[in-house]
C-alpha cells in the first residue's frame, strides 16, 4: 500500500538533491571537455532517465541533440524479469553520430546490454554510456559505464526519476524505499 505522503515511504535518503546536482554538474563538464569540437547525440532511456537527461543536458556546453528509447524489463516488480523488449524506438537515425546513452540506473545490466547491441548495429560514429547510478552487486551481464554518477549498495531505491510501480519519480532526492511497501521484508 503506497501512502499519500511519498516521503513517509522512504526509509533513508541515499543521495540528497544537492549531492545529485553537484555530481551532474561535474559529469557535464567532463563530457563537454571529452567531446570538445564534436556534436553529441544523447539517447535517454525512458522513463527513469528523463530527469537526469534534462539536468545533464543543461550542463553540456557542446552542441547536442536528444532522442528517447523505451524498453520493458521490470513491470510492477522490483526484480528484473530478464525480459527486454522495445516499447518505443528512436525517432532519428544515429548513423555517423557520437551517441551517449543516458540511463538512471544499471542493475543487472540486461537493459543496457540490449540497448548497446541495438545502437551499435546502427553504425554510429561512437557510443558511450552515462549512468547516474550503478548497483554492481546485482550485475548479470558485464557492461562498461564511461560516465558514472554514484555506485550504490544493493537496496531498492526511488526518486529523481526512479520508480516503484510508476510512483516516487517526482522525489527530488534518491531514497531507499521501505521494504514493507513492496513486500520485501
Ligand atoms: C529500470 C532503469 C533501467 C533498468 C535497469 O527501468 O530505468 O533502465 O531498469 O535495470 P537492469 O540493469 O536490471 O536492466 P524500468 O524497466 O524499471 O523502466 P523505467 O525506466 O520506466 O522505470
Ligand atoms: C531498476 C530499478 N528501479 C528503481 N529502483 C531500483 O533500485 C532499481 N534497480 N533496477
Amino acid at each position: 500500500m503506497v501512502s499519500t505522503d511519498l516521503h513517509r515511504d522512504i526509509e533513508s535518503v541515499l543521495l540528497t538533491e544537492e549531492q545529485i546536482q553537484r555530481r551532474i554538474a561535474e559529469l557535464g563538464a567532463r563530457i563537454s571537455s571529452d567531446y570538445a569540437g564534436k556534436e553529441l547525440h544523447l539517447i535517454g532511456v525512458l522513463r527513469g532517465a528523463v530527469m537526469f537527461l534534462a539536468d545533464l543536458m543543461r550542463h553540456l556546453t557542446i552542441p547536442c541533440s536528444c532522442d528517447f528509447i523505451a524498453i520493458a524489463s521490470y513491470g510492477m516488480d522490483t526484480k528484473s524479469s530478464g525480459v527486454v523488449r522495445i516499447l518505443k524506438d528512436l525517432d532519428d537515425s544515429i548513423q555517423g553520430k557520437h551517441v551517449l546513452i543516458v540511463e538512471d540506473i544499471v542493475d543487472t545490466g540486461l537493459t543496457l546490454n540490449y540497448i548497446l547491441n541495438l545502437i551499435r548495429s546502427r553504425n554510429p560514429a561512437s557510443v558511450r554510456v552515462c549512468a547516474l547510478l550503478d548497483k554492481p552487486e546485482r550485475r548479470i551481464v558485464p557492461v562498461e559505464i564511461h560516465y558514472l554518477g554514484f555506485t550504490i549498495p544493493n537496496r531498492f531505491v526511488v526518486g529523481y526519476g526512479l520508480d516503484y510501480a510508476q510512483k516516487y519519480r517526482n522525489l527530488p532526492y534518491i531514497g531507499v524505499l521501505r521494504p514493507e511497501i513492496y513486500g520485501g521484508v
